[in-house]
């Protein structure tokens, strides 16, 4: 009898492909990021560990065995859910794993803006001594986290550390011990208009797509700082170019956009009050062992006869 399969679409060090075996001795696991050693075997896969625009084709065809999905990142806006939800195919994602890097990104992105260190940059690749007063600082300051979830949680910690005042809101309006105020979605004009930097950190539905508009930026400081880091389908990107541009806010730091990669020809590349990543906030060089912890506790869950549970995405809420 064939063993039934587990395909990752990523490349594995050998140590983690071990373990997936050792939780899953029964499943013959095929992992590597190139096509060519996955895609023939996806038509039997039960399990898949990542996701890859060209399994469309194979997994959701009659005969596929396919029950659950693990993602390899926290979005899963691209992904076809509602195929994953008509075939009864489980999705997990690895919501979680970019909690440090990702916070840690949002706090270079503000001590960036106060310290101006995005414009000395600048100056010092011309090579001139140039100073960029005036300077802010963040303690003291109003932050609002839009979407607190795992990454807004560490956030809205590191924040307090740097004795901000934390904001927040989140759907359900649940509070955090690091929020000093959690709203639900009905205090999102509060938290825009008391905020010194608005952070968002919202993932992509058809409720947050443009939630951020001329409407939102005009009710911001004329000092405040726009930090996404969630999905920039979020954001209406010719609103915030003109808020930019008239001073309706004061800068933007951005790791995502309507458009990656960012066209060339995007007029936010040369605004001198942004900062722009190319959609690394969450990279980082611990993301596999992150990643695997989720993955191996959902295995075993599932190799017991359960159901996946850690970070299951509720269809209807699109994440
Ligand atoms: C993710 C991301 O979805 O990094 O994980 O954007």
């Amino acid at each position: 009898m064939t063993m039934p399969k587990i395909v990752c679409v990523h490349s594995l060090s050998a140590e983690h492909v071990e373990q997936i075996k050792r939780v899953a001795p029964d499943y013959e696991v095929i992992c590597g990021k190139d096509k060519a050693i996955w895609q023939e075997h996806l038509k039997d896969a039960e399990i898949m560990a990542g996701w890859n625009a060209a399994a469309k084709e194979e997994v959701f065809q009659p005969g596929s065995k396919l029950r659950w999905v693990q993602n390899w990142g926290a979005g899963v806006d691209r992904l076809p859910l509602e195929a994953f939800k008509e075939h009864g195919i489980a999705l997990t994602t690895a919501s979680g794993v970019h909690a440090y890097s990702i916070s840690e990104t949002i706090f270079a992105m503000m001590l960036s803006f106060s310290r101006k260190l995005h414009l000395s940059i600048r100056h010092q690749l011309n090579r001139k001594w140039q100073d960029v007063s005036p300077y802010g600082e963040l303690h003291e300051k109003t932050i609002g986290i839009i979407g607190v979830g795992a990454i807004g949680e560490e956030t809205a910690r590191l924040a307090q550390a740097f004795r901000m005042k934390v904001l927040g809101v989140r759907r359900s309006g649940e509070p955090s011990q690091y929020v000093d105020r959690m709203y639900d979605n009905n205090g999102l004009d509060t938290v825009l208009a008391e905020s010194d930097f608005v952070v968002v950190t919202l993932p992509l539905t058809s409720e947050t797509r443009h939630l951020f508009g001329k409407r939102e930026f005009g009710l911001m400081k004329p000092n405040a700082i726009f930090i996404n880091i969630g999905r920039g389908g979020t954001t209406d990107t010719e609103a915030l170019l003109e808020a930019l541009r008239n001073g309706t806010i004061a800068g933007a730091g951005l790791d995502v956009f309507e458009q990656e990669p960012l066209p060339e020809t995007s007029p936010l590349w040369s605004q001198d009050n942004v900062i722009i990543t190319p959609h690394n906030s969450g990279s980082t060089d611990r993301y596999e062992e992150r990643a695997m912890e989720i993955f191996l506790h959902n295995l075993k869950e599932y190799t017991a006869g359960s159901a996946p549970s850690l970070n299951r995405v509720d269809f209807s809420k699109q994440y």
